[in-house]
């Protein structure tokens, strides 16, 4: 079994509800445990430079996960999840019903054409190292370096911890 962390993210059709059904979701996935989650947090949406259009804020979590799943395996049924959940791919970091990152896969450092690990830019968000301290306090992103250090010199979106991940 392998351990995985799930970035999830959602500004569009109610945010909380789509973080409740990828919860069930996650946890229903094959050779899959659900071991913790961050709880909730809402943050201002981080848009490309130049995009100056206004966009909702975020609910994001982080999910830890136990998997028999190969991370490709992994990646195809988190994007059936989002596809179910509505998600319509339009411009890069636009608005989004639900995106379901793997940020990172055992320590493994990885890339393909659909697929690099640890998910790229996550150690400079202050909305996914947050999470992340709140699952696993002393750990290390591959390639980056200790969590304890990089989340000094992190992003502002506003973040603030709204609790449980419930309705
Ligand atoms: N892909 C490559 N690596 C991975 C990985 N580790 N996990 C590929 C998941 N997917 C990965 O992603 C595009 C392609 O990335 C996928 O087809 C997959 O093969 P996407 O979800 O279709 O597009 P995207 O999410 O718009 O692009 P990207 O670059 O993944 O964006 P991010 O990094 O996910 O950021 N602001 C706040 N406050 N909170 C947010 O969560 N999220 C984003 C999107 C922007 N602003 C945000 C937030
Ligand atoms: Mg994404």
């Amino acid at each position: 079994m392998s351990i995985a962390y799930i970035g999830l993210g959602s500004n569009l059709d109610n945010p909380r509800h789509q973080l409740v059904l990828a919860m069930a979701a996650l946890r229903a996935l094959p050779k899959s445990h659900v071991l913790s989650d961050s709880g909730l947090y809402q943050s201002r949406a981080m848009t490309l430079p130049g995009d100056d259009e206004p966009q909702p804020d975020y609910l994001n979590a982080v999910v830890k996960l136990e998997t028999g799943l190969a991370p490709l395996e992994l990646l195809d049924a988190l994007q059936a999840i989002e596809s179910s959940q509505g998600r319509v791919r339009d411009k890069r970091w636009g608005a989004r019903s639900l995106d379901l990152d793997i940020l990172m896969y055992d320590g493994l450092q990885y890339r393909d054409e659909r697929l690099t690990l640890p998910h790229p830019g996550m150690a400079q968000r202050d909305f996914v190292l947050y999470p992340l301290q709140n699952i696993d306090n002393e750990i290390m992103i591959p390639g980056q370096g200790d969590l304890s250090q990089l989340i000094k010199n992190i992003s502002n979106h506003n973040l603030q911890y709204l609790g449980a991940i419930d309705e």
